[in-house]
């Protein structure tokens, strides 16, 4: 067996380290759940507005370069956004779920702030792969994240956090036993973790050959221009996959659980 480190793995622990700075909730579920083995993860996913050049393919190309390929297409229109997944050959490496924000769709106040914030970046922010998680690249005001929660919760958490993980996903299969999701979400609740409850604790069925649930995301700090705030910043989630008719794992998402997943950073 060989012991080199997967190519993808760096890039994931960093994203990992930064995550947990500040989402201390998901260090404890991860100590709650690995006392029964190793955690693989199913994916992360990142966020970005569609506008040059922090656009969803260009916070792909680092995965990319690393030998992730696109698969699924996302469209989420009362939120206006859209997504892709994306998958690497070696199946142990997370899949990647990257989202961006339809500017042009939102009110001209939204797009306003959105191109303040994104013209303050020079081309060149993209070229060094570290820049998904290099956290947020512009300075913003209280008032601007509130007028952007006010009217998109996505884009005022983008604007505050910027590029990090804003989750990391659990393989509920790759547990030992592979345990029903309610028997995960029971052990979570009765330890006191909060769930998102956006159209039952579990999104998707068998049917649909994914269940997910996730936790709701913590509170942290944000530094802003002007003063911090204590907002949502990252949650966990937990997926269970069942096989296609040819035997292997279902390994897209379902867009209808997706767009109540993205409710787990909403300030409640
Ligand atoms: C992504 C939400 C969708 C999933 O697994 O369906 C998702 C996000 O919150 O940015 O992660
Ligand atoms: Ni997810």
């Amino acid at each position: 067996m060989s012991t080199a480190t997967p190519n993808w793995q760096p890039l994931f622990d960093a994203l990992w380290q930064q995550y947990l700075e500040v989402t201390p909730s998901a260090l404890a579920i991860h100590q709650l759940l690995s006392h029964d083995g190793t955690i693989n993860n199913d994916h992360i996913a990142l966020r970005t507005f569609n506008s040059s050049p922090v656009q969803l393919e260009a916070l792909a190309a680092p995965f990319e370069a690393l030998g992730y390929q696109a698969k699924g297409d996302y469209q989420f229109n009362a939120k206006k956004l859209r997504a892709k997944h994306y998958e690497h050959p070696d199946p142990l490496a997370p899949k990647v779920f990257i989202s961006e924000l339809l500017v042009e769709q939102c009110s001209a106040q939204l797009q306003q702030i959105v191109a303040g914030l994104v013209n303050q970046l020079s081309p060149e922010m993209t070229a060094s792969h570290s820049w998904v998680h290099s956290g947020r690249p512009w300075q913003v005001s209280t008032a601007q994240y509130q007028q952007l929660i006010a009217e998109s919760e996505y884009a005022g958490w983008l604007a505050a956090w910027g590029y990090r993980a804003n989750h990391f996903t659990v393989s509920v299969n790759q547990l030992p036993d592979n345990p029903p999701l309610a028997a995960v979400n029971n052990r979570l609740q009765e330890a006191g973790f909060v769930l998102n409850s956006s159209g039952g604790l579990i999104k998707g069925s068998r049917a649909d050959l994914l269940e997910q649930s996730s936790t709701m995301a913590d509170q942290a700090i944000c530094q802003f221009s002007d003063g911090e705030l204590t907002i949502a910043s990252c949650f966990y989630e937990f997926a269970k996959r069942y096989p296609k008719a040819d035997g292997t794992l279902y390994s897209g998402f379902v867009a209808a659980s997706a767009d109540k997943i993205f409710e787990s950073t909403h300030q409640s």
